[in-house]
């Protein structure tokens, strides 16, 4: 059998490939997207595609798995809430070819607005769920999970968090299967028709198979015991598990491969046969809480370990052992310099941020790369929630103002985030009169997760041509009547725009639109890159005030603490020519003509071939 080394999210994509999964689709997000762009890439049989949201992705799969393939969804936790409605009726309907939800978790938020752990979705759709500790069992279990899906009629979740998704391990590979039911409409509209009358008998059938998958979860072979020392065993499962392991690989253990149903007589006998049980696991109490329900008592649980963040086996060791935590001796003397992240330079977004920064006005902000500019020296973003809330939370404070906000409150977001979630709010702000801008940031991508397609782009994700959303057309669709659209590097145009639109007492959109520097789809012609005149810097710090990666402050003195026309100065700034590629903005912000420009002939940004 061939061995290789995956990702947790490859695997994933391995086993939908071996399961014989037929049609795929999901919406970026970290930490799950690679999951998809691996099935794009890897396995050219499955149809794949990224859907404008999660919601999408999930009715695309369950569409699929009507006609009787094998059909998978994707996304990250908070995916899931876009996602919950079709999810939760999903579960009553059942499936015909089997159906995966994979959801990856981010405890921690290395890159999420929240730390929601999806465990408690299972339970509340009396759905089952896996979940694998390493990259084998993410590519056994995602076979398993289709198997079960077709055994009971269910759709089953697949859970996995960052370090299970991005995390390498070796992984035996085996050939696609050919799944048992066959491709072909069927009609069977009281199963898959949820009016109330229908709705009320898929209820009581979906108790009853939640008996049975609890019968099923005592023989799961995912589910299993290491009886090692009895006097101490561990209930873990996922990562949890790994951690536990590394410190104490003595100790008896529980390992849940299936999270939900749980194992009651499973948990039984391991309560007998060892005699101080402890619940490890990461953010919620959710076995802790679920065991103890079924009448055992754990010795310990999250009253020894953080239900907040990522666990670690330093996290573990000192929770079981009750020792003070002592982090590990750095490997180097001197401490790493900070570096808060920050918009890559040449980015499209800093040029509207300096200008809204300049007006003063609220930002109702969202999801992406521009969030960042809510840190400083950008200072911009003032709210987020979710993908799309922009919109809605700036339409809802105009209104709340009325007068008193009048030219002074905008909502941001960009391109892929506003044909995810913001179409239906800027129907809204046209339907209702709002005088709130909105200002839509398209870079032709989705940047913040790496750069994906989507229908703004006219790509699809095997980079095939087609349709492109043009955001104008579609604004005006929506009410508004003039949606107008900017270079966001040419910051005068970009200054008049936004100020005329803050001024309209009417519904407004503008689209900045400027493709993102690290989009490899567009060939660009850039700049060279900017210098500055060490003659005639006084050291404002303007150009710093961009934000920009390229510029720098450097503090002088004796004879450099004099410019050549005598003023003094503290400090000059420098442009490193490797990280700058040339778009001009600080040559505009800067007045006393410092920032030299070698061309002769400057684009503001760059140009696309
Ligand atoms: C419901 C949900 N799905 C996915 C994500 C992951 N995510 C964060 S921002 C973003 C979109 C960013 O693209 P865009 O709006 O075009 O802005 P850019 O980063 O390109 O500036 C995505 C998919 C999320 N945070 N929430």
């Amino acid at each position: 059998m061939k061995k290789v080394i995956m990702s947790g999210n490859e695997a994933i994509a391995r086993g939908a490939f071996e399961a014989g999964v037929r049609v795929a689709a999901a919406y970026p997000g970290t930490p799950s997207t690679e999951i998809l762009e691996t099935v794009a890439r890897e396995y050219q049989d499955i149809y794949a595609e990224w859907a404008p949201n999660e919601k999408v992705a999930l009715e695309v799969a369950y569409g699929a798995s009507m006609a009787g393939a094998r059909a998978m969804a994707s996304m990250k936790h908070v995916g899931l809430n876009v996602a919950a409605d079709p999810f939760m009726t999903l579960s009553y309907v059942g499936v015909c070819g089997g159906l995966v939800l994979v959801v990856c978790d981010d405890p921690e938020l290395y890159s999420s607005q929240n730390e929601q752990d999806n465990r408690h979705y299972a339970r509340f759709a009396k759905v089952p769920m896996f979940e694998p500790s390493d990259s084998q069992e993410a590519k056994e279990f995602m076979k398993l999970a289709f198997e079960v899906s077709e055994k009971f009629d269910t759709p089953v979740m697949l859970r996995g968090v960052t370090r299970i998704s991005h995390a390498k391990g070796i992984v035996e590979l085996e050939e696609p299967i050919v799944p048992p039911v066959t491709i072909e409409i069927r009609k069977d509209t009281a199963k898959y028709t949820m009016l109330p009358s229908f709705g009320r008998i898929r209820h009581g059938i979906i108790e009853e198979r939640f008996l049975k998958l609890r019968e099923f979860a005592e023989k799961f072979p995912g589910n299993r015991m290491e009886i090692n020392d009895p006097t101490i065993g561990i209930i873990t499962a996922g990562i949890s598990y790994q951690y536990a392991k590394e410190v104490f690989p003595n100790y008896s253990y529980l390992k849940l491969g299936m999270v939900w149903p749980l194992p009651k007589d499973l948990v039984g006998e391991f309560f007998k046969k060892v005699k101080k049980v402890y619940v490890v696991e990461e953010l919620d109490p959710f076995l802790e809480e679920n065991i103890k329900a079924m009448g055992f008592k754990p010795k310990g649980g999250k009253d020894r370990f953080p239900i907040c963040g990522e666990l670690n086996p330093f996290l573990v060791e000192k929770g079981m052992l009750g020792r003070k935590f002592k982090p590990p001796k750095p490997a180097f003397k001197e401490p790493l310099p900070p570096r808060p992240p920050n918009l890559c330079p040449g980015c499209p977004h800093r040029g509207i941020f300096h200008v809204l920064r300049k007006l003063k006005v609220f930002a109702s902000g969202d999801i992406g790369c521009y969030t960042l500019s809510a840190y400083p020296p950008l200072n911009v973003i003032n709210s987020v929630i979710c993908m799309g809330s922009s919109i809605g939370g700036a339409h809802g404070m105009a209104k709340a103002l009325g007068e008193k906000g009048k030219g002074k409150i905008v909502g941001v977001l960009g391109d892929s985030t506003f044909l995810h979630a913001g179409v239906h709010p800027l129907m809204d702000v046209g339907y209702n009169r709002s005088y709130a801008t909105i200002l839509i940031l398209d870079n032709s991508t989705t940047g913040m997760t790496g750069s994906q397609e989507h229908p703004g782009t006219g790509y699809t994700i095997r980079g095939e041509k087609t349709h492109k959303v043009d955001l104008l057309e579609l604004g005006r669709v929506l009410g508004i009547e003039n949606p107008r659209k900017v270079n966001p590097w040419n910051l005068e145009e970009t200054e008049k725009v936004v100020k005329e639109e803050l001024e309209r007492d009417a519904p407004s959109l503008i689209v900045s639109e400027g493709p993102c520097t690290l989009l490899r789809r567009v060939i660009k012609k850039y700049n060279k890159p900017l210098q500055v005149d060490s003659t005639k810097c006084v050291g404002c710090k303007t150009c710093i005030s961009l934000g920009c990666p390229a510029i720098s402050y450097h503090p002088v003195e004796g004879e450099m603490a004099v410019t050549a026309e005598g003023k003094k100065r503290k400090g000059i700034a420098s442009i490193d020519a490797s990280l700058c590629p040339g778009c001009h903005l600080c040559f505009q912000v800067c007045k006393l003509e410092a920032i030299q420009s070698q061309e002769e002939k400057p684009i503001f940004g760059f140009e696309t071939m």
